[in-house]
C-alpha cells in the first residue's frame, strides 16, 4: 500500500481539499478554507499544516462564535453546497463555537468544526485551559458539542482519522443529516504523524442526491390534493437549498394553489408572483394567515413547522385540516401526522404538477387570494411611506433599502424586531435575496453572517441590517470584512434598547422593564436614567468602516446612494423610533404568561393568554 507519512492535522488539511460534491452533474469543491483563531491548542497541529498547504486558504475571525456563523451564513448562501472548516484552539476558542454549531445546526447548515482539545496522553494534565473532572479523564469542554452536532468525534490517535472524515464528509453533504459536524483534535495528537494510505487524498466526489417520492405517496398526494378545496402551500427552506423555485412557480400557476413563507423559505417564490401571500405564520401577512386558517390542507414543502410558522400551532383551524409535507427528511415529513412525501422537494414539486395535470382551485378561492395580495401591497407601501418623525419609523427604514437595492442583492439579518419586519415587508425579487437566521435568532449572527453571504457571491451587494442590541454583541466582524476586503452594507437601526423585547414585555405585563439602554437612575435605582451616548458611527469607523449618519428619510436614501459608490464596508447609522412598530396580523406566539401576580397588566395579560391558548391544536 502507498502510504504518506504526515501528522494527523496534515492529513485532515490535505483530505478537505480533494472534496468535491456533485448535484445535477454540478461539480464544485466542498469546503472554501478554513476559518479560525490561533491558540496553543491548535497553532502547531492545524495551524502548521495550513502554512504547509497555502491553497487551503485560511481566515481570520475575530471571535470564533462570529466564524460559525460566516461559515453558516456562506453554506446557506450555498444552497449547502459548499462549507467552511473552523479551527480553534482548546478551551475558551472552542466554547466560544458552541453557539454557532447551535445556530448551524438548528439551521441545518453544514459546517464542519475542529477545535483543539486536551493532551489525549494525559501526562501532563491539568494542561493549560483544561476542565478537570474527579470522576472521569475522558471528558473535556468539547463534550458539551455533542448535543449541538450531527456528528462528534475525537481523534485520540492519528490512525482513527480517516474513519472520522469519511463520517463527516457523510453527514456533511447529507441534505436530511447536515449540520454542524465536530471533529475535536487533541494537541498532542495534532502533531503526531502516521503512515495515512495515498488513497485518503485523493479527489474524491460525493453526489448529493434528490430522491424522488415513493410512487404510491405521490399517487395518494395527489388523490387529497385533488380532494382539497382550499389548499394552501407552506414553503421552507427547503425549497430553496433544493433550488426548487422554479418548480414551485409553475406549480402554483398550474393549480392556482397560494402559498404562504416561512423566514426561511422567503424568496421561493418573487414577491409578486400571483400565488405568493408572503410570509406566514406569527409575522405573516392578513392574507397567508387567513386562508392558513380556514385551509382544509396544507402542503409543507421543506419547512420544520417552528412554532412561528405555525402560530405555536394556533395558525390551523379548519376542524378537518390535513397535511402533506413533502421533504426530503423522515423526521420533518412526518409532523402533524402528516401524509408524508419523502423526496426532494424540486423532483416532487415536478411529479405533483404532472399528475395533477388538469387540478385547479376554484375561481372563488383564486378570487379571494388576488384580493389578499392586493390589500397587502397596499399596507406595505402605506408601511413603507409613513414620513414619521425623525426618528423614523423602522419599517420606512425597510422600504427605503428595499426600494434602492437591486433584485439580486441580499438582505440579512437575524433577531430583534426586524425579522418579523422584514417577513412581513421586504419584497423578495430572488430566491437569495433575503437571508434570515430564524431558526435560533441569535444576536451577533448580522454582521458575521454578511461577511459569509458575500464570500459566497461577491457579484451582490448585501445588506445587513441590525439592531442596535445585536450590533453590541457582535461588530467586531467589521474588522475581519475590512481585512478581507469584503464590502458590507451594514444599516444599524439604534433604537437604544430592545425594540422586540421591550414590546413582548409590555405584552406580557412586565412594562418593558430591563429592555431599555439607559443609565442606572440614582433615586429609582432602575435603568430609566438618560439615554447611554453611545456613537454608533465612531465605533464602526474605529473598526475601519466608511460611516454614515443618517436622520431624515433625504438622509437614508444619499447614505445608500453614498454606500453604494463605497468599496470599503459601510456602515450607515439610523435613529429609529422603538414604539412605531409594524403590527401582527391575524396571529399569535405562545410566550406564557405568569400565572399570579398583584398586577393588573398581568392579570388582563393572563385572562387573555388563557383564551388564546385554547386554540392550539394536536394533529396526532
Ligand atoms: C444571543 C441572544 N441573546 C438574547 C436574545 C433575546 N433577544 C431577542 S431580540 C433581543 C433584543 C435585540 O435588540 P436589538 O438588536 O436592538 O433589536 P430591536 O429589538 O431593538 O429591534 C433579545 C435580547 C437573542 N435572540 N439572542
Ligand atoms: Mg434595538
Amino acid at each position: 500500500m502507498k502510504t504518506k507519512r504526515l501528522t494527523m492535522a496534515q492529513a485532515l488539511i490535505a483530505f478537505l481539499k480533494q472534496q468535491y460534491v456533485e448535484r445535477d452533474g454540478n461539480e464544485q469543491q466542498f469546503f472554501a478554507g478554513v476559518w479560525g483563531i490561533f491558540g496553543h491548542g491548535n497553532v502547531a497541529g492545524i495551524g502548521q499544516a495550513l502554512d504547509q498547504e497555502r491553497d487551503f486558504r485560511y481566515h481570520l475571525t475575530r471571535n470564533e462564535q462570529a466564524m460559525v456563523h460566516t461559515a453558516a451564513a456562506f453554506a446557506k448562501m450555498s444552497n449547502r453546497l459548499r462549507a467552511f472548516a473552523c479551527t480553534s484552539s482548546i478551551g475558551p476558542g472552542a466554547t466560544n463555537m458552541i453557539t454557532g454549531a447551535a445556530t448551524a445546526t438548528i439551521n441545518r447548515l453544514p459546517v464542519l468544526l475542529l477545535p483543539g482539545d486536551i493532551f489525549a496522553r494525559r501526562n501532563v494534565a491539568p494542561v493549560l485551559q483544561q476542565l478537570e473532572s474527579e470522576h472521569s479523564q475522558d471528558l473535556s469542554v468539547n463534550d458539551c458539542f455533542k448535543p449541538v452536532s450531527r456528528y462528534w468525534d475525537r481523534i485520540n490517535r492519528p490512525d482513527q482519522l480517516p474513519f472520522s472524515l469519511l463520517e463527516a464528509m457523510r453527514v456533511l453533504t447529507s441534505p436530511v443529516e447536515t449540520g454542524a459536524v465536530t471533529l475535536a483534535l487533541p494537541q498532542d495528537v495534532q502533531a503526531e504523524a502516521w503512515d495515512y494510505p495515498a488513497e485518503l487524498f485523493e479527489k474524491r466526489v460525493w453526489h448529493i442526491p434528490r430522491p424522488p417520492a415513493e410512487r404510491a405517496m405521490l399517487e395518494r398526494a395527489a388523490q387529497v390534493i385533488r380532494a382539497a378545496r382550499r389548499p394552501l402551500i407552506v414553503a421552507g427552506g427547503g425549497v430553496l437549498y433544493s433550488e426548487a423555485s422554479n418548480a414551485l412557480a409553475q406549480f402554483c400557476q398550474q393549480t392556482g394553489i397560494p402559498v404562504g413563507e416561512t423566514q426561511a423559505g422567503k424568496g421561493s417564490l418573487n414577491y409578486d408572483h400571483p400565488q405568493n401571500l408572503g410570509a406566514i405564520g406569527v409575522t405573516g401577512t392578513p392574507g397567508a394567515n387567513i386562508v392558513a386558517r380556514e385551509a382544509d390542507l396544507v402542503i409543507a414543502v421543506g419547512t420544520r413547522l417552528s412554532d412561528f410558522t405555525t402560530a405555536s400551532k394556533t395558525e390551523f383551524q379548519n376542524p378537518d385540516v390535513r397535511f402533506i409535507n413533502l421533504n426530503v427528511a423522515g423526521f420533518d415529513a412526518h409532523k402533524h401526522a402528516a401524509l408524508p412525501l419523502i423526496a426532494d422537494a424540486r423532483v416532487a414539486l415536478e411529479e405533483l404538477s404532472t399528475a395533477l395535470s388538469g387540478y385547479r382551485v376554484s375561481d372563488e378561492y383564486a378570487v379571494q387570494i388576488a384580493r389578499h395580495k392586493q390589500e397587502w401591497e397596499a399596507e406595505t407601501d402605506r408601511l413603507f411611506n409613513l414620513r414619521h418623525g425623525p426618528p423614523l419609523s423602522q419599517s420606512e427604514v425597510i422600504g427605503a433599502v428595499n426600494a434602492f437595492s437591486q433584485p439580486k442583492d441580499v438582505v440579512l439579518c437575524a433577531a430583534g424586531s426586524l425579522p418579523g419586519d422584514l417577513h412581513k415587508l421586504w419584497r423578495t425579487r430572488d430566491p437569495k435575496g433575503y437571508h434570515l437566521e430564524y431558526g435560533y435568532s441569535c444576536m451577533g449572527y448580522e454582521i458575521a453572517g454578511g461577511l459569509g453571504v458575500k464570500l459566497a457571491d461577491l457579484t451582490r451587494e448585501v445588506y445587513v441590517m441590525v439592531g442596535d442590541g445585536s450590533y453590541l454583541m457582535m461588530a467586531q466582524e467589521i474588522v475581519t470584512a475590512v481585512a478581507e476586503g469584503c464590502k458590507l452594507n451594514i444599516i444599524v437601526l439604534d433604537n437604544h434598547g430592545f425594540s422586540s423585547i421591550g414590546g413582548l414585555s409590555q405584552a406580557v405585563g412586565a412594562g418593558g422593564y430591563g429592555t431599555d439602554y439607559r443609565y442606572r437612575h440614582n433615586d429609582t435605582g432602575n435603568f430609566d436614567g438618560d439615554l447611554l451616548p453611545v456613537d454608533f458611527a465612531a465605533n464602526a469607523a474605529s473598526l475601519g468602516a466608511h460611516t454614515i449618519r443618517a436622520t431624515t428619510h433625504e438622509d437614508l436614501l444619499k447614505a445608500l446612494d453614498e454606500a453604494r459608490n463605497q468599496t470599503r464596508t459601510t456602515v450607515v447609522v439610523v435613529e429609529v423610533d422603538k414604539e412605531k412598530r409594524v403590527p401582527g396580523y391575524e396571529s399569535w406566539w405562545d410566550v406564557p404568561i405568569a400565572e399570579v401576580s398583584e398586577i393588573a397588566a398581568v392579570q388582563r395579560a393572563r385572562a387573555e393568554y388563557e383564551k388564546a391558548i385554547k386554540k392550539e391544536r394536536l394533529f396526532l
